[in-house]
């Protein structure tokens, strides 16, 4: 399409003023503005601002008569079914010694919380080595493909903001020695920011204030990107999905593979309970018969609030944002359509922009609106979704903000006290606090053990134990 033909398209949709700067800008301006141009789907835009802005009609809280709180198969300690918990684990060890299975991260958000210049995969979390979050899950995943005898594939979804200084930190790091061959980038795909009334904003003269589509943008840019097909030929039919701010995550879990795959089921994920009723995370809940997770902003208070007759919540299943899904359903979700579309959610935001002659603006005030699509929304289309409760301990310790809840801070320290329960646990002499802090500084890295487990058999391999009186790495 011509220049002169995409500005006709955009004043026909009655976003012109995208080109108002057009004669101002040097010949790479304009083509660099007419490529992000030539990106944007208007009528999905028109749609989502009509939908989403227009005739909107407030905060969708759900009503607490179509919320059920979802079942889920609870940890053997907690009264689930030992049985069904180790024939879990014998069928997803069988997937991951067949090759089944590959890590899946997204790494394409913002990260403006934390305050982090740059790809928050590259943010330094560990308590002794300052490990990046990339090497953390890299070497998860390298250990937990020699453990099962099979290289796992690991597949990042970036950002346009992102992108180049991913695969630039990657490549300077070796990818942390798993083989090029095993690991896949893609970008997410992007929309503009609209104003309140509906025009885009531009961000400067040759650019429109473009964002990521959101974690659920990772359904259709695995397809796009033809990283499903790479699966399909890579034999690997699940996804392990999860976040790149989670460095305890259990990146390959074969339990949860295993209760996935006896559940026949498209789209599995993990929750735990929750620390106390106002904590802000998705809740899993049955709504319309089926299993979605509902932001906690949408699920009014006093139902959060409920007690069952033992005095815990009846609402308690919160999502952590750790799923499995099969790639042949991540194809069916990106493929679209009326019977399965993710619906977009709008985010109200700040966003820097230029006023009518041209000049920067930094506002006060939210400006304008994002438009996002959430992974977990697929749930409801999913056949036989099952959910599987985990330790909090074991699996979730987030960086989200520069300090307070969900902190560097804090995850260091639950990183440590994760490593001095599986020294403990593997018969070390290592002294803790009340609140299982060790002593001094500890690390252990994933490729001297990732889980009690593994843990265990190197530590019991170690000749002469290393003095646990002084700052400790293991690798
Ligand atoms: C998410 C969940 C919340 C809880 C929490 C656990 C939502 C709306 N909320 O909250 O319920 O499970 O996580 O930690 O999801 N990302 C992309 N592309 C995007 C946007 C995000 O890749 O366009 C990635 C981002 O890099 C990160 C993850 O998605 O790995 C989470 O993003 P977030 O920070 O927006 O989610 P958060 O903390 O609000």
């Amino acid at each position: 399409m011509s220049h002169a033909e995409l500005i006709t398209r955009f004043q026909q949709a009655g976003q012109g003023h995208v080109f108002a700067f057009w004669a101002d800008l040097s010949p790479p301006q304009q083509h660099a503005l007419a490529d992000q141009a030539a990106e944007i789907d208007l009528a999905e835009i028109a749609r989502l601002h009509r939908r989403l802005v227009a005739e909107a009609t407030g905060a969708a809280t759900a009503s607490a008569s179509e919320l059920a709180p979802a079942p889920y198969i609870a940890l053997p300690g907690n009264g689930g079914d030992a049985a069904q918990w180790a024939q879990a684990r014998t069928a997803g060890e069988a997937a991951l010694r067949a090759g089944r299975v590959a890590a899946f991260t997204v790494a394409g958000g913002q990260g403006t919380r934390l305050g982090f210049d740059g790809p928050k995969g590259t943010f330094q979390v560990t308590p002794v080595q300052a490990k990046p979050l990339f090497q953390v899950f890299a070497e998860k995943i390298l250990a937990a493909g020699r453990r099962y005898g099979r290289p796992i594939h690991w597949f990042i979804m970036t950002s346009h903001a992102n992108h180049d200084e991913t695969t630039a930190f990657f490549a300077g790091h070796a990818n942390f020695g798993l083989s090029n061959e095993h690991v896949h980038f893609f970008r997410q795909g992007r929309l503009p920011a609209v104003a309140h009334d509906g025009k885009i904003m531009l961000e400067a003269k040759d650019a429109m204030a473009m964002s990521p589509d959101g974690h659920g943008g990772s359904l259709r840019a695995l397809h796009r990107s033809g990283a499903l097909d790479v699966m399909e030929q890579a034999g690997v039919d699940i996804l392990s999905y999860f976040q790149v701010d989670n460095p305890l995550v259990r990146c390959i879990d074969a339990e949860f593979v295993g209760h996935h795959l006896l559940a026949q089921s498209e789209m599995s994920s993990k929750m735990v309970p929750k620390a106390y009723a106002e904590e802000k995370v998705g809740l899993f809940c049955v709504q319309n018969d089926k299993l979605a997770v509902v932001e906690y902003s949408d699920v009014p208070m006093e139902l959060q609030r409920e007690t069952d007759a033992s005095g815990a919540l009846r609402f308690s299943a919160g999502s952590i944002a750790i799923h499995l899904i099969d790639r042949e359903f991540a194809r069916r979700m990106a493929a679209g359509g009326e019977a399965v579309e993710l619906p977009f959610h709008r985010a109200d935001k700040k966003i820097p922009t230029l006023d009518a002659t041209g000049n920067p603006v930094k506002p006060a005030k939210i400006n304008g609106v994002k438009f996002e699509l959430f992974v977990f929304d697929a749930l409801p289309f999913a056949r036989n979704p099952i959910v599987i409760e985990t330790a909090r301990a074991d699996d979730f310790s987030p960086v989200k903000n520069a300090d307070g809840v969900d902190s560097p801070e804090t995850c260091r320290a639950d990183q440590q006290r994760q490593f001095a329960r599986w020294l403990r646990a593997a018969g070390a002499e290592l002294f803790v606090d009340a609140a299982g802090m060790p002593q001094h500084a500890l690390e252990i890295s994933p490729l001297f053990g990732y889980d009690a487990e593994t843990v265990a058999e190197s530590w019991r391999r170690l000749v002469p134990s290393p003095n646990l009186q002084q700052p400790l790495y293991l690798s």
